[in-house]
C-alpha cells in the first residue's frame, strides 16, 4: 500500500508512535510517506520505501497565527497526487482529521482520499474539550473514514466528552521489543552501596506532575540508597529541580534532558515513576516494561491498560503512597525481579510492533474496501 501519515515532529508520544509505524510500515514492504512540520526527532534516514515531506507554513505580517492546517491539507494533495497515495492516517485529531477533510473534500471525491484518524489523548481529554476545538475536532472525526483510540479508557472518554456516532476501534500502541530489551543490569546486591535507580522521562508538561516524582523519590532515598534519572525536557523541568533543592535531594536527581537513545538509558534503571494527571496509555512505560523495568504510575486513564500486574497503580497527587509502593518493590529482592520478568513478557506478549501495526494494516485493507 502506500500510505500516507501525518503527526507532530515532538517528542511527545504521538510523534513517536507515528514515526514508529512509519518505519515498521516501510519494513513490512509499503511505500510510506511521513508529514510534519520538522523532521520527527525518532525518523532515521536512509530508510528504503519512507519519505519525509515538511509542511511548510508562509508567514505574512497579518497572520498572527499562520494557517498550519491549510498548509496541512495543501500538502497532503500534493503528496498524493505525486506519490499516489492509498490511504492518509493522522495522528492526534487537532488539527490532522480537521486538514484530512478539508483535502478530501478538495478532491472532490470521498474515495479518492480516505483517512483514519487516530487519537492519542490530550488530543479528547484536554485539547479537545477546549469549546474552540470541540466541534470541529467531533466533526472530522465522524468524517474520518476510521477512527481509532490508543486505549480502551480513551474509547470510552472519546465517546463521553464527544458523543461522537461513530465506532472508535481500540488499537493499543506497540513497542520495538529489539531495540527495547534487557540490558545487564546488576542486581542492587552487587552495587557498590547498593544504590537503586529509578527513572522518569516525560515531557515535562503539567500533566505529567513531574514534581510529584521528585516527592516521591525524595522520601524513597531516606530509606534506601537510591538515585532518580530524569529523562526529557519541558516547562516544568525547573520546577520540579526546585522541589529535588528544597527537599534535599537534588545530589540524588541526575536530569539528563532530552535524549534520541532512550533504549540503552531505560534498561539500566531498576523502576519507573510515573505520576501524571492524566494518561491515555503511557508509552514511555510501555519502553521501559519492554526494557523489564516495572512501573510505579498514578491509577489514571488507560494506563491500568499497559501495566496490567507487572506495576503498582496508586492514587493521582499521592507522592506518600507512590514512595510506599516503589519502596514495597525495592526492599524485596524477589518480587522485583518477578516483577521485572512479567513488564517484558507482557510487553512481548500484548504489544510488540508487528501485532499492532498488523492490526492497523487490516483497518487500512478495510477503509479501501
Ligand atoms: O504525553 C503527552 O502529553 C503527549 C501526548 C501526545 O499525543 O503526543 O501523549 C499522548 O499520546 C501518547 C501516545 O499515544 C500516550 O502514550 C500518552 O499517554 C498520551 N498522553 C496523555 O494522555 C497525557
Amino acid at each position: 500500500m502506500r500510505i500516507g501519515i501525518v503527526c507532530y515532529p515532538t517528542v511527545g508520544g504521538s510523534g513517536v508512535v507515528a514515526t514508529e509505524m512509519a518505519l515498521a510500515l516501510a519494513q513490512r514492504g509499503h511505500d510510506v510517506h511521513l508529514l510534519s512540520y520538522d523532521r520527527p526527532s525518532r525518523l532515521r534516514r536512509g530508510v528504503p520505501g519512507l519519505r519525509f515531506h515538511q509542511v511548510a507554513v508562509s508567514a505574512y505580517p497579518l497572520f498572527r497565527y499562520p494557517p498550519y492546517d491549510l498548509a496541512l491539507a495543501t500538502r497532503m494533495i500534493e503528496v498524493r497526487e505525486e506519490a499516489h497515495i492509498d490511504v492518509f492516517h493522522v495522528h492526534y485529531a487537532i488539527p490532522h482529521a480537521v486538514s484530512a477533510f478539508l483535502a478530501r473534500s478538495m478532491c472532490g471525491d470521498n474515495a479518492c482520499m480516505p483517512f483514519v484518524t487516530t487519537l492519542h489523548g490530550t488530543d479528547i481529554t484536554v485539547v479537545g474539550s477546549d469549546r474552540a476545538y470541540m466541534r470541529p475536532t467531533r466533526f472530522a472525526l465522524e468524517q474520518s473514514n476510521a477512527v481509532t483510540a490508543v486505549s480502551q479508557y480513551l474509547a470510552d472518554e472519546t465517546q463521553l466528552v464527544f458523543g461522537v456516532r461513530k465506532e472508535v476501534e481500540v488499537v493499543h500502541n506497540f513497542v520495538d521489543i529489539e531495540r527495547f530489551k534487557p540490558g545487564p543490569r546488576r542486581p542492587w546486591r552487587e552495587r557498590p552501596d547498593q544504590e537503586r535507580v529509578l527513572v522518569h522521562a516525560s515531557n515535562f508538561r503539567p500533566v505529567k506532575r513531574t514534581a510529584d516524582v521528585v516527592r516521591a523519590f525524595a522520601a524513597i532515598q531516606k530509606e534506601l540508597p537510591a538515585r532518580l534519572v530524569l529523562i526529557g525536557d519541558g516547562p516544568d523541568r525547573e520546577h520540579a529541580m526546585a522541589v529535588a533543592s528544597d527537599l534535599g535531594c537534588i545530589d540524588k536527581v541526575e536530569h539528563l534532558g532530552m535524549q534520541d537513545q532512550i533504549q540503552d538509558l531505560l534498561p539500566q534503571a531498576d523502576l519507573f515513576l510515573s505520576a501524571s494527571e492524566t494518561e491515555s496509555f503511557g508509552l514511555s512505560m510501555l519502553e521501559a516494561m519492554s526494557c523489564g523495568v516495572p512501573c510505579i504510575s498514578t491509577a489514571v486513564g488507560g494506563v491500568g491498560e499497559v501495566i496490567g500486574d507487572t506495576g503498582r497503580l496508586v492514587p493521582f497527587a499521592d507522592p506518600a503512597a507512590m514512595a510506599k509502593a516503589a519502596l514495597g518493590v525495592l526492599h524485596d529482592d524477589d518480587l522485583h525481579q518477578r516483577l521485572s520478568l512479567a513488564a517484558r513478557q507482557r510487553a512481548v506478549d500484548h504489544f510488540a510492533t508487528d501485532r499492532i501495526v498488523a492490526q492497523y494494516e487490516r483497518i487500512y485493507a478495510r477503509v479501501l474496501g
